[in-house]
């Protein structure tokens, strides 16, 4: 869909990203909805367009083993560290078109609006299209930023998509070697910073009538696939008592994490998947799998949330008679965005007229994989409807993507001043 501008407006750097965000949303797996998984033919076209976006901004683009798209806009001293910036560009299924992309192709426009002033700076800019992060398709996330930061564990390659596809296979096919995913590992220090622009996904923002915020600090998760296994039997012939019904033992965890979850700021339980498979009507249900994602700003709560969590699992297993395989599926602490960079995001919103606003992150990101081998900071751009995200309801304003591309522009171009300042 282009968007036909009247000679009234004049198209703003808003108007190119939200445009572009809309073009890319073409480029979905399901009719009607945006789901983009990891190295499907939707993902193929859209990493496709975003290396086109980046060359046409004067930056050259590799691709790395694990399928992430790196543009690279050189500076004065190539061998100055680098400033990265990115975000993902899969989706969850059924969700919104800004989550990740705004943070790729935000960059994209800001560095094609220095290309044509010919302006380049004393460090060379990578934007990272990061390649798979919401860990859809093969339950384990970060997988490209993971990559760069060199933290990428090989067992995910066995991991097995819904049509029993393992991640080295689906690699393969996409013409990506397994084998090569070590040499995307950035080189140690050569990441000066990395600094992600993202939608909030909350509504902190717009209820306080904000359109930019600086994080803080990423919150850690813990991610779980579980099976519980009863035994399948006759819904019209088993009492009640003598059951081992599965889907029961789940609906009692499930309202245990919820339970265990809503008495803590910042601390969130959610079962997101939830499976009888080859289940029927008149079946008592023998087996259920189910995910499970808790999450909070403090390690400690997260943890202690998930010692009482597993524990109450076997106690409901033992006494309804059920099985229980709880497989951890993806774990990371919380993540700190580094002081010197808040102080510069802050900095460049004041410049821009805009109120300083820090918040913590409930929600994951790349930054939080890349902060185990550079310092890292966030800048949220307010969300509409509610804060709404995962959800194709997600939407944000043209205004707010000029606002966050002039503040991003600023940041970038004091950034040389504010990486001296702390050696
Ligand atoms: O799950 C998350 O927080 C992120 O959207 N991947
Ligand atoms: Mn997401
Ligand atoms: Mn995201």
């Amino acid at each position: 869909m282009s968007l036909t501008f009247t000679s009234a407006i004049q198209p703003t750097i808003g108007h190119e990203i939200m445009e572009r965000l809309h073009l890319l949303a073409q480029y979905t797996e399901q009719d009607g909805m945006m789901t983009r998984t990891y190295l499907t033919p939707a993902h193929r076209g859209a990493a496709g367009q975003i290396a086109a976006w980046m060359r046409d901004a004067g930056m050259t683009v590799r691709r790395d083993a694990v399928g992430n798209v790196i543009g690279r806009y050189e500076g004065h001293n190539a061998d100055a560290s680098v400033l990265m910036t990115g975000s993902h560009f899969d989706t969850v299924r059924n969700g919104g078109i800004y989550d990740g992309l705004l943070g790729i192709l935000l960059p994209i426009s800001c560095i094609a609006n220095w290309h044509k002033q010919g302006l380049r700076f004393p460090f060379p800019i990578e934007v990272a299209a990061f390649s798979e992060e919401e860990g859809v398709r093969f339950k384990a996330p970060m997988l490209g930023s993971r990559a760069i930061a060199g933290t990428f564990q090989q067992s995910v390659l066995d991991h097995v998509d819904e049509l029993g596809i393992t991640m080295r296979d689906a690699m393969k096919a996409a013409d990506f070697n397994p084998l090569q995913i070590s040499a995307a590992a950035a080189p140690r220090d050569s990441i000066a910073a990395f600094v992600e622009v993202h939608i909030e996904q909350g509504p902190v923002l717009l209820n306080e009538n904000l359109a930019l915020g600086v994080v803080t600090a990423i919150a850690g998760a813990t991610r779980y696939m579980l099976e519980l296994e009863g035994i399948a039997g006759h819904a019209g012939t088993v009492p009640m008592h003598m059951r081992h019904d599965a889907a029961m033992a789940a609906a009692e965890f499930a309202l245990f994490v919820e339970q265990r979850c809503s008495h803590t700021p910042e601390l969130v339980g959610t079962i997101g998947q939830w499976t009888v498979p080859n289940g029927a009507t008149n079946v008592i249900p023998g087996r259920v799998v189910l995910s499970l994602d808790v999450r909070a700003g403090d390690d400690a709560q997260r943890l202690s949330a998930t010692a009482d969590i597993t524990t109450e699992l076997e106690r409901i297993c033992t006494r309804r008679g059920v099985r229980s395989t709880l497989k951890k599926t993806y774990e990371t602490s919380s993540a700190v965005c580094a002081d010197w960079l808040q102080q510069g995001w802050h900095a460049s919103l004041e410049r821009n007229g805009c109120t300083m606003r820090s918040l913590p992150s409930g929600a994951g990101h790349d930054a939080m994989a890349i902060a185990s081998v550079a310092p890292i900071a966030m800048l949220f751009v307010r969300c509409g409807n509610g804060g709404i995200s995962h959800n194709p309801a997600e939407t944000m304003a043209v205004e707010d993507a000029t606002l966050a591309s002039d503040v991003f522009m600023d940041f970038v171009e004091h950034f040389d001043a504010l990486n001296k300042n702390t050696v």
